[in-house]
């Protein structure tokens, strides 16, 4: 309440401010010329605050935590996404405790200074659990100001710079032909660009593929295993010898002009993802994603040193500042970062910027484990900057249309929004009630002698 009251009384002090610096002259004949009728009427919208925050989370085949922000003005609210998988309720709690007592009060229009407010303002800053609460927040004021401004997010971002956002799906199988069919199914869709996984023969269970289930990617596969954590086996000797035959395949089979993509998924120590990049080369992928941890910036050096594979980094990313070194050492070429993690589309609009300096495009995280507004912010981004590359994106189940409609919409290969003002996504919360949350983990990783190994 404090701070709202402040940012009001800050308005009117520059005002007067203003008045008070026109010469006595000038305000003179201003005043005799003055009178009731011409008194200022106010300009622009009313101001707003914030009412109330809800927090909802709901299991539509996958965990989503969602943030709903409610305003002053009737029926003006806004839709936030902040699912963390695997961590949902720290997530809800951090926003329900911690962070919605803070908003109500607030002026729901100053999004860069709630941003700096939740960021900077509780001493302990970045992490995870509080950057996807920010995140939620965030995309949550943007669809109120596109809302109050009859706007779709991307006019507020300065508008169209393309006619739709190039989207990559996902392909995966037990074999190569399975790989290969699921490709083409993908191609058939429109799809002109596929990201390929292979099952590695011998190890059991391997990040992006279908197991022994079935070979169709769908956005709530993983929450199916609820309760604890499965275990894959990872061994990079089997890994690295497999994958550049899969893709010496998909060439030969596909031919040269589908894009194709792979997702190492931090699994590689920097020499061996060098030797991958390296021997990709001959099949000209768009880019290998996420070869290596998050914590190893330099290790993208020796990639660089030797290969010229187009890198990609950044779903685990949880800072602006883990984008920095990658980014202005050209160490990347497209940065990735997830919008729900990174902290909205207000963090993403800086590092997008900072990319363009570097001629780094970006390809934001778009997978089932984000709701439907984080893909409609990666969208609203992709289409109104100028160095977009590519968008990572998932068909949602019914069960998650019925609870989170509207958002992105897929043609030919690409993706978009339409003019709704906001991000374009709703929250139905009477259904998000029946679908209640489930207990749910990623997968984890071991060797073959038991050690511990990155997803
Ligand atoms: O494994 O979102 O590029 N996409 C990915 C995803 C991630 C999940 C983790 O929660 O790597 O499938
Ligand atoms: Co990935």
């Amino acid at each position: 309440m404090l701070n709202t009251s402040f940012a009001s009384s800050r308005r009117w002090f520059f005002k007067l401010a203003g008045a008070a610096a026109l010469a006595p002259s000038f305000r003179q004949s201003a005043l005799t010329r003055t009178d009731a009728a011409e008194e200022p009427k106010p300009r622009g919208l009313p101001p707003l605050k914030i009412t109330e925050v809800r927090v909802i989370v709901t299991c539509p085949d996958r965990n989503y935590v969602l943030v709903k922000i409610l305003t002053s003005e009737a029926g003006l609210y806004g839709v936030g996404d902040a699912t963390l998988n695997g961590r949902e309720l720290a997530v809800a709690e951090d926003l329900e405790k911690h962070i919605a007592p803070l908003l109500v009060g607030r002026d729901p229009e100053e999004i860069e200074d709630t941003w700096q407010y939740l960021y900077r303002g509780p001493y302990w800053r970045g992490g995870p659990i509080q950057m996807t609460a920010l995140a939620g927040v965030d995309q949550a004021l943007w669809d109120i100001k596109g809302k109050r401004a009859g706007m779709p997010v991307y006019q507020l971002l300065g508008g169209r710079t393309r006619q739709g956002a190039l989207a990559y799906t996902h392909a995966s199988g037990r074999d190569f032909a399975e790989v290969e069919d699921a490709a083409r199914r993908a191609l058939e869709r429109g799809f002109k660009a596929v990201r390929a996984q292979v099952a590695i023969p011998g190890l059991e269970g391997t990040y992006g593929t279908p197991g022994r289930k079935s070979s169709e990617e769908t956005a709530g596969r993983v929450a199916q295993q609820s309760g604890l954590p499965s275990t894959e086996i990872f061994e990079p000797a089997p890994y690295l010898r497999t994958v550049p035959k899969l893709f010496e395949h998909l060439r030969v089979k596909l031919g040269e002009e589908v894009e194709l993509l792979h997702d190492v998924h931090e699994r590689l120590a920097p020499i061996e993802a060098a030797r991958l990049a390296r021997e990709l080369e001959p099949y000209h992928l768009f880019f290998l994603e996420d070869p290596l941890r998050p914590e190893d910036k330099q290790g993208f050096r020796l990639i660089r040193e030797h290969s010229t594979t187009p890198i990609a980094m950044g779903e685990l990313f949880d800072s602006l500042w883990d984008c920095l070194p990658l980014i202005s050492q050209q160490l990347i070429d497209f940065i990735r970062c997830d919008l729900d993690h990174i902290g909205g589309i207000t963090a993403a609009r800086k590092i997008a910027a900072l990319a363009e300096f570097y001629q780094v495009k970006t390809a934001w995280h778009g997978p089932g484990d984000i709701s439907p507004p984080t893909h409609a912010a990666n969208v609203h981004v992709d289409i109104s900057i100028p160095n977009f590359g590519i968008q990572e994106m998932v068909f949602f189940p019914d069960v998650a249309r019925e609870v989170l409609p509207g958002g992105t919409t897929f043609k030919d290969g690409y993706m978009d929004v339409d003019r709704t003002p906001g991000l374009g996504t709703d929250l139905n919360e009477e259904a998000a009630k029946k679908y209640p949350y489930r207990r749910s983990y990623l997968p984890t990783a071991r060797r073959k002698d038991g050690s511990m190994q990155d997803w």
